[in-house]
């Protein structure tokens, strides 16, 4: 059933996604593209001897080999749709044991419809819409940890960037990190803090907190109660209680017919928590929070699901609504992938 405007947009994703399925060759998927942050000779530009080539370029090429999976993953709403992702390498610490990997998220929301606290991270908002809301702005951001390949953080552990998926023992795979941190910059984050308040905000805006095309999903495992309808007090307690789940139509399916569990641990977790999938049910999915030795570089049908529900491969809303678009005066806080062993 259809009922809102929202469910309309999902009924639309789904035949477009069939359509997909009937008609492979005719989708060119989305481009993806990186705009490189890094200084002359550091992190992706890095000219480093390595192997034939400079450490820099191989960076690169498999930032770009993780980015042009995501892209034929994803089907185009409008011809030319592009996703740029800045990226960078920086020293983001770490012990000899656990380390931040990397980070990403958005670079920011769209409130798509003022009569409802509900908010698109950027490229799922233009490929709502159908074009680029803001030209020449980059969708999203990835920052990864060149202190991996140093000697101190994860000791004598150092990225592989090869892209066959074949790290050593002593190798943590930089294409599936980058996989999972583009699923972040694309909307795979949640806008919840410990507390169980929505960080979300607008200036001027109808609503007093505002909740993502994520958070939108998310439902307490216990009862399966909308987690964006409980009381505050109730969020906060579930999100650090082990009780979450994601409550999409698409993911559930992909998942067996179960609710796909979300990483709840009762600490809570900054840039871990809430934002992923469960890392015991889901250790080796693409989108839990710690990376695990065994990752694949394929985006699941789980992921995928989620991805769905979310409003990617969503049809292009009627012109009417065109002008109802505010920006979102918040920034974004970054989503971590952390590395223990
Ligand atoms: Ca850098
Ligand atoms: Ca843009
Ligand atoms: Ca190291
Ligand atoms: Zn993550």
């Amino acid at each position: 059933m259809c009922r809102s405007r929202y469910q309309r947009l999902v009924c639309g994703s789904f035949a477009a996604l069939l359509l997909l399925v009937a008609l492979p060759q005719a989708q060119a998927g989305i481009t993806f593209q990186a705009n490189y942050l890094d200084g002359a000779n550091e992190g992706f530009n890095d000219t480093s001897v390595y192997g034939g080539s400079t450490l820099g370029a191989v960076r690169r090429n498999a930032f770009e080999f993780a980015m042009n999976i995501w892209g034929s993953a994803l089907a185009p709403s409008y011809a030319g749709e592009t996703i740029t992702i800045d990226a960078s390498f920086d020293g983001l610490g770490g012990t000899s044991t656990s380390a931040t990997l990397a980070e990403a998220g958005t670079n920011r929301h769209w409130d798509l419809n003022p009569t409802n606290p509900l908010l698109y991270a950027d490229a799922i908002a233009n490929h709502n819409v159908g074009y680029d809301i803001l030209v020449g702005a980059s969708e999203g951001t990835a920052i990864f940890n060149s202190d991996v390949d140093g000697s101190t953080v994860l000791g004598t552990k150092t990225w592989y960037y090869g892209t066959d998926n074949n790290a050593g023992a002593n190798q943590i795979d930089f294409v599936s990190t980058a996989l999972h941190e583009i699923g972040h910059t694309i909307g795979f984050q949640g806008l919840i803090a410990q507390d169980g308040s929505y960080t979300g905000s607008i200036t001027g805006g109808a609503f007093s907190e505002y909740f993502s095309q994520y958070d939108y999903f998310v439902v307490r495992t216990s009862d399966q109660s909308i987690l964006r309808n409980l009381s505050q007090t109730d969020r906060a307690t579930a999100i650090t209680n082990n009780d979450i789940s994601w409550g999409g139509a698409q993911a559930i399916a992909a998942n067996g017919g179960t609710l796909p569990k979300l990483y709840a641990p009762s600490t809570w977790a900054s840039g871990s928590s809430y934002s992923h999938l469960d890392e015991t049910t889901f250790a080796l999915e693409l989108m839990s929070p710690l990376y695990t030795d065994g990752t694949t570089h394929e985006i699941s049908a789980l992921t995928m699901g989620m991805m769905v529900d979310m409003g990617w491969t969503s049809a292009v809303p009627e012109p009417g609504t065109l002008a109802v678009w505010s920006v979102l005066a918040i920034t974004t806080s970054l989503v971590r992938r952390r590395r223990r062993d």
